[in-house]
């Protein structure tokens, strides 16, 4: 099922590509900014924007990965929902039509008419845009689509994708905020056990060419299924000597858990916006770990960027959980993405309700958990 991958990572691609042409049209942006509402609504922001962006990226994932994998319809989920409201009121369905023209007709109403605009998008939709991954190419996997399900967040820190800030970072640096934060997410996870096992992640706006002024973007993908791990990064050879460990939180995150956490970093306490790209922090070894004490990410935030940790030898757990099972000694269990919150409505039926510590290495792992042992 190496195949799955190659596709996921093809349209990741094609979906970075769509968020960039987005973001150079400014007034194309402007106009497809809309405020969230009802249960759909992120309880942590004031305002959280959906823009047609997001919506179009989905869409457009979903109808390419269903041509290839008919097996897959019904079974790819996302943040979005393709029902969109032009600033004239109308509410329309945002569908991938079979031609390019079709999708061209149908943006158009959604776009109030800037038949431009449409067909630039509907250009992008309809194109194949190669990636050429060599390791994903030579791989196989006993994998069957029938028996896995997708996640996916079309743009992921979506605040940091609308204001579209630029900030130089040293490599191999945590980006406090910008345009670099902002990443597609695609993550398959088993139907039956809801385990993540292939992830995606697209960076849109990783580096920027000075020569043209645009935006080059980059791919990672992960694969953890049973004895088979594999990864476009390479597998940390040891574990850092470096005695503190190094975290990353959102700029929200509790005073109680900085406090309780902060003798443990020697001063490597970070924040840094997008639950994917805190999570990639840990994957990329920027940083040991990311501790969230809130339920405010969701199964699309966490599904893909968890399949690469598995893939690498670490995971994405339950904090709250993880209390409770440290108290008992047993071993703190991995997030599931196959079920629904039971009397949750929303988006918040998908919330990791317990908050979440992703990690590389399960010693640092015991001793975070041990840190905020009776501070929540
Ligand atoms: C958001 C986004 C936010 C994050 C939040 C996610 O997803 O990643 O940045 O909050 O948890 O749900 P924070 O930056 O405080 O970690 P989206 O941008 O897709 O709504
Ligand atoms: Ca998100
Ligand atoms: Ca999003």
């Amino acid at each position: 099922m190496a195949e799955l991958l190659r596709l996921l990572l093809r349209v990741s691609e094609k979906a970075a590509n769509v968020a960039r042409i987005c973001r150079q049209e400014t007034p194309l942006f402007e106009l497809l900014i809309q405020e969230k509402t009802g249960d759909n609504k992120n309880k942590k922001f004031v305002q959280d924007f959906k823009t047609l962006a997001d919506v179009v990226i989905q869409e457009m994932i979903r109808h390419d990965v269903c041509i290839q994998f008919p097996e897959l319809k019904g079974f790819i989920h996302g943040e979005e929902s393709n029902k969109f409201e032009n600033g004239l009121g109308e509410s329309v369905l945002v569908t991938v039509c079979a031609s390019k023209e079709e999708t061209a007709t149908l943006l158009a109403t959604v776009l109030n008419g800037d038949h431009t605009a449409a067909s630039l998008l509907a250009a992008a939709i309809h194109q194949d845009l190669p990636l050429m991954d060599e390791v994903a190419e030579s791989l196989t996997l006993p994998l069957s689509p029938s028996d896995l399900a997708i996640w996916i967040d079309p743009i992921d820190a979506t605040s940091q994708y609308i204001k579209g800030q630029e900030k130089m970072v040293t490599e191999g640096e945590i980006c406090p905020s910008g345009l670099q934060c902002a990443l597609v997410l695609i993550g398959a996870y088993l139907r039956a056990t809801g385990e993540p096992v292939i992830g995606v992640i697209n960076q849109p706006f990783a580096q920027r060419d000075v020569s043209n002024q645009s935006w080059k973007g980059q791919h990672f993908w992960g694969v953890s299924y049973g004895s088979i791990k594999v990864s476009s990064i390479p597998k940390p050879t040891s574990p850092s000597r470096a005695e503190s460990i190094s975290i990353v939180l959102s700029s929200s995150e509790k005073q109680v858990v900085k406090d309780a956490l902060t003798p443990l970093c020697g001063g490597r306490l970070t924040c840094a916006p997008g639950a994917g790209y805190k999570t990639l922090c840990v994957i990329l070894s920027l940083a040991d770990m990311y501790v969230l004490s809130e339920g405010s990410t969701f199964k699309w935030d966490s599904c893909a960027p968890h399949a690469l940790l598995r893939a690498l030898g670490g995971g994405v757990v339950d904090l709250k959980e993880s209390l409770i099972s440290s108290e008992n000694e047993e071993s703190p269990t991995q997030l599931t993405y196959h079920q629904a919150r039971p009397g949750s409505r929303g988006a918040e039926r998908w919330a990791n309700h317990g908050g979440l510590i992703a990690y590389l290495d399960n010693n640092k792992l015991k001793t975070v958990i041990g840190a905020l042992s009776g501070k929540l």
